[in-house]
């Protein structure tokens, strides 16, 4: 497999994390975000989006969406698995994960920032009070589920999406006022497919 990516990209991050936790590799490919490496047309060819990451599998298809790339994951390497529980549970556990994929992260992403920047806007700000508003939330929402992991004894989808979006919450200075969120994010970083994986140590890393 061939994953495309970029070294500080909590998408790409995403990936990474469950490619460990299954023990699965994939090469990696960098694309550099801030020199425009997404809207190059070789790039734009494997994901028109112009977004990391992309994956490209054994047989050749390529996969984007990193939450749809995750699933492709649990279903080629079932164990261990990262939507476990009956149906109710992985319900759950997809809400939790999209709080910040399909809710935070999307709206304080690099395109959105640049053009709020365009705009003269403090892109800056914009960041901080998207990632608190919905940390806010996820902090309640997590606030009776079993640790100490997200949900329960193992890391699951909403924990893989939680720890990259925190790094997020240092990068722009938000206040870390979530205690269940960042004592989830200690427990994960105690394991390498979460420690390993992040940003500083990607091979593109500056
Ligand atoms: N929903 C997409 C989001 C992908 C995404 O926004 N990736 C960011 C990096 S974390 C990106 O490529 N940004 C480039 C840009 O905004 O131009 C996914 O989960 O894969």
């Amino acid at each position: 497999m061939i994953l495309h990516g970029y070294w500080r990209s909590s998408a790409a991050w995403r990936v990474r994390i469950v490619l460990a936790l299954k023990g699965l590799t994939a090469d990696q490919v960098p694309h550099h975000l801030r020199d425009g490496g997404q809207r190059a047309p070789g790039y734009l060819a494997l994901n028109p989006q112009g977004l990391v990451p992309a994956l490209v599998t054994d047989d050749g298809q390529v996969l984007t969406q990193s939450l749809a790339i995750c699933e492709y994951l649990e279903e080629i390497a079932p164990e261990p698995s990262i939507l476990p529980g009956d149906a109710a549970m992985r319900a759950r556990i997809r809400a939790a994960a999209l709080v910040v994929a399909a809710d935070i992260h999307p709206i304080q992403n690099l395109k959105i920032l640049r053009r709020l920047r365009d705009l003269g806007q403090d892109d800056q700000a914009w960041a901080r009070q998207v990632i608190e508003d919905g940390f806010d939330a996820l902090e309640a929402l997590l606030a009776d589920t079993p640790g100490p992991f997200a949900f329960g004894a193992a890391p699951t989808l909403a924990d893989v999406c939680l720890v990259p979006q925190m790094a997020n919450t240092r990068r722009f200075g938000c206040d870390l006022r979530w205690p269940r969120l960042q004592a989830i994010e200690a427990e994960c970083l105690k394991l390498d497919a979460f420690r390993l994986t992040a940003a500083e140590h990607q091979p593109d890393a500056e």
